[in-house]
């Protein structure tokens, strides 16, 4: 019995061992993968977060408290009506969050933001411009910043250079999805 085991392990030791790199790469893909998601999830809370996921948008995380999350959904809605955007902060990153499932065809959200007088302008022309253009017209100086259009379960981000916003204008943050700047849009409020 004990041989018998003993050749048994043996054989598989020697299989292990043939199959070795084989082997290797599929166990480690997934570990990989499942450690990926890990510090996405944790994202608003994590201080390390905004760093891994800065990647696709912005090159370095953002300083200490300068950063916003918002989110939008199905409802055509976003869940603040006013963008607290530090002026301490040279850079201020706005993440944007589609909690919704429709596609971004249907119900695409972005953020824009302009003075408040030129909202409407910019509005009335992005919606000139295409979905791959994010309903924003091309080279539109009103626009301070926007972030790319998102559907639902989508996540985006744009770090706005807070120079850009002068002393005494009042600003405005909205979405130029088509017919959405009527529930989408709130006050920017520099502190
Ligand atoms: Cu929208």
């Amino acid at each position: 019995m004990k041989i018998y085991l003993a050749l048994i392990s043996a054989a598989a030791f020697a299989l292990s061992a043939c199959g070795g790199q084989e082997a290797a790469a599929p166990a480690e893909q997934p570990a990989a993968a499942s450690e990926a998601p890990a510090p996405e999830m944790a994202e608003p809370a994590s201080e390390a977060a905004p760093a891994a996921s800065a990647a696709d948008s912005a090159q370095a995380a953002p300083a200490e408290g300068c950063e916003v999350v918002v989110s939008s959904d199905d409802q055509m809605k976003f869940d603040k009506q006013e963008l607290e955007i530090k002026k301490s902060c040279k850079e201020f990153k706005i993440v944007l969050k589609h909690t919704g499932t429709m596609p971004k065809a249907a119900m695409g959200h972005n953020i824009v933001i302009s003075k408040a007088e030129d909202a409407q302008g910019v509005v009335s022309d992005g919606a000139g411009a295409t979905a791959e253009k994010n309903f924003v017209k091309e080279g539109d100086e009103r626009v301070i910043a926007y972030t790319p259009l998102i559907g639902g379960g989508e996540e985006t981000s744009v770090t706005v250079d807070t120079s850009k916003f002068a002393e005494g204008s009042q600003y405005e943050f909205y979405c130029t999805f088509p017919g959405h700047y009527g529930m989408m849009h709130g006050t920017v409020k520099l502190i």
